[in-house]
């Protein structure tokens, strides 16, 4: 088993219902180790810049909208298969299709509204990690 680090936030539709603590518990209680975590309202450059990769996509303005329309809580999480791990405590993108247990299930109202992000894959991780926080900030 492979200790990795991953990416999380916790989305402005979250922080808006008072979900910080809630969705932290479930991250935690399923595995995962906060060691890096700060508010952050992100300006619509900053939303833009992190969201580069779907800026052709047509959800792109919505998608910038949404991120930076309130506080949200960004996050690196550790601990075996960090990135999966994640994602599966996540559920799916569309809250309709998202199982039992997840996060998305219990808190997300919509495909736009999905209370949470995660990095899918070790390079993404890597980079969005870094696109938030300096080395200093993460403690193990
Ligand atoms: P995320 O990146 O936020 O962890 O979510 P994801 O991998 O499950 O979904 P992705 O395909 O990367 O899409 C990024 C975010 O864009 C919003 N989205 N809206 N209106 C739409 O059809 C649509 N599709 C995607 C979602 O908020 C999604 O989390
Ligand atoms: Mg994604």
């Amino acid at each position: 088993m492979a200790i990795e680090r991953t990416f999380s936030m916790i989305k402005p539709d979250a922080t808006r219902r008072n979900l910080t603590g809630a969705i932290t518990k479930m991250l935690e209680e399923g595995g995962l180790r906060v060691v890096a975590s700060k508010r952050v309202w992100m300006s619509r450059r900053e939303a833009e810049g992190f969201y580069a990769v779907h800026k052709e996509r047509p959800f792109f303005g919505e998608l910038v909208e949404s991120m930076s329309a309130g506080p949200t809580i960004v996050q690196v999480l550790e601990g075996e298969n960090a990135i999966s791990r994640n994602r599966e405590l996540m559920g799916a993108t569309n809250p309709a299709q998202a199982a039992e247990g997840t996060i998305r299930k219990a808190h997300a109202l919509s495909i736009g509204e999905n209370s949470v992000h995660g990095s899918d894959a070790p390079e993404t991780a890597k980079e969005e990690i870094a696109y938030w926080f300096s080395e200093t900030e993460i403690v193990g």
